[in-house]
């Protein structure tokens, strides 16, 4: 990329903490993003923070200083460490690196947040003195892990004068809504990574409003171009610095909403289809298993953490498949099956397994004519191209 940010670029830090975190020194992690905020204080940004850098102190930092160091602070924590951690993802997926190692990166990271959130502090104090621009929450749908997105978002809101109120990683709704109440937040900012937990994400979304409360959902659970957040009547923003536009406009006032039971947003849910696969799960799970290993001999060799595996994967496409009949989207399916392919082929196991379990779920859900279409799309999918004669 060359555009004007990346000229006075992150991209030499980026590397630099990438190695950081490849050789598990929190420290130099620390120092590293330490000294980006310098270097992305001195960037032409987009956002028209531009002039020559300001030493002056902390406690006297005039405004424009400070507007300099909140957009370095946000530029360090989306330029820098969210696509260090991306990369993480996909170092994981491409088995370069162990979930331990994946585990330090992350916790590495996190400090990395709180690092520019301590270096920041100073620049909130001169510009908001203490008013807000208004009150939010932030927080992860219930059973969701990964709470780092969050995290980012919160701190970007607070680094523009909103008062956040991180609830952090798998919150039950009830407890969500709440605080909300409780608060009087503005608006709920729901973040899910896992498709699966869609429908509890959709239960948080019509509890958050029915108690009048708007909802923005983000991550990359609600799908391309949030796609399933409008679906289930949220509003959508892909980043963090969206977010802020869209609170900074006005949301949907949540009246529009109403309280409602979620599935009247999913008329297709009346076939029963989704109900059914969810309520029968772990027969679902438990038969696959079986014919995979009829099917897929190699199977009856595999160790007790290699049987652990299979039956996560198999509970997972099953969960996957759940979701895609909730959402009426078997492009769910069918990128969640390529993204398992490369996960197993990565690790040298032939995603022609995934052939048994989508046969085996296609033949259980016989009478279950959207559930079999989806089956039908991913298994063809994954097949490969007939070889050309000659
Ligand atoms: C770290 C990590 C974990 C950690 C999380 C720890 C933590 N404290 O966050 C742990 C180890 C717990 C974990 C667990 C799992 N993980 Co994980 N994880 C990751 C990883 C490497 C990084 C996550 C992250 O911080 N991303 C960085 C941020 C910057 O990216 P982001 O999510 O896109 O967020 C930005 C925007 O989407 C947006 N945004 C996000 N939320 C919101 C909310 C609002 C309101 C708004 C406006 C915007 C917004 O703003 C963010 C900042 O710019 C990702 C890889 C990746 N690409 O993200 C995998 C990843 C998300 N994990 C994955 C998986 C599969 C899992 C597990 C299922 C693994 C397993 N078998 O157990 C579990 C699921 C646990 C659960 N129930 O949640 C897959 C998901 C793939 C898929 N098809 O669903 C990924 C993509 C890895 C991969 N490359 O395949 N994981």
């Amino acid at each position: 990329m060359t555009d004007g940010k990346e000229t006075h670029s992150l991209a030499e830090p980026r590397e630099r903490l990438w190695q950081a975190l490849g050789e598990c020194d929190e420290t130099r992690a620390v120092a590293i993003v330490r000294g980006a905020l310098g270097t992305a204080g001195h960037a032409p940004a987009a956002a028209g923070h531009g002039q020559a850098p300001d030493h002056t102190p902390a406690t006297a930092m005039g405004a424009s200083a400070a507007e300099r160091m909140r957009a370095a602070g946000e530029r360090v924590l989306l330029e820098l460490i969210a696509p260090t951690q991306e990369r993480v993802g996909l170092a994981w997926a491409a088995n370069d690196i162990t979930v331990a190692q994946e585990h330090v990166a992350t916790a590495i990271s996190e400090r990395c947040v709180a690092a520019v959130a301590d270096a920041t502090a100073p620049a909130l104090a001169p510009a908001f003195a203490g008013t807000f621009v208004g009150r939010v929450l932030v927080s992860c749908v219930d059973g969701e892990w990964h709470s780092l997105p969050a995290r980012l978002v919160s701190e970007v809101l607070r680094l523009r004068g909103w008062r956040v109120d991180y609830l952090g990683a798998q919150v039950p709704t009830e407890h969500l809504v709440a605080h909300a109440r409780r608060t009087r937040a503005q608006a709920v900012l729901l973040s899910s990574s896992i498709p699966t937990l869609l429908p509890g994400a959709h239960n948080a979304i019509s509890s958050c409003q029915g108690a009048g409360i708007p909802v923005l959902a983000g991550g990359a659970a609600f799908g391309p171009q949030g796609r399933y957040a409008r679906l289930m009547q949220a509003e959508w923003a892909k980043d963090a610095p969206d977010a802020a536009a869209l609170l900074g406009r006005h949301l949907k006032p949540s009246g529009a909403h109403a309280a409602r039971l979620p599935d009247l947003d999913l008329p297709h849910l009346a076939d029963q289809e989704y109900t059914m696969v969810r309520r029968t799960k772990p027969q679902l799970v438990k038969q696959t298993l079986a014919d995979v290993e009829e099917d897929f001999p190699e199977t009856r060799h595999y160790s007790e953490y290699q049987m652990e595996r299979t039956v996560e994967d198999i509970d997972f496409i099953v969960g996957h498949l759940a979701t895609a009949l909730y959402v009426d989207d078997p492009d769910l399916f069918t990128r969640f099956i390529m993204w398992t392919a490369d996960i197993l082929a990565a690790r040298d196991v032939p995603p022609r397994c995934l052939f048994p379990a989508l046969d085996s779920l296609r033949n259980q859900l016989k009478d279950f004519p959207r559930a079999v279409a989806v089956l039908t799309t991913a298994h063809d999918l994954l097949m490969p191209p007939p070889a050309h004669p000659g």
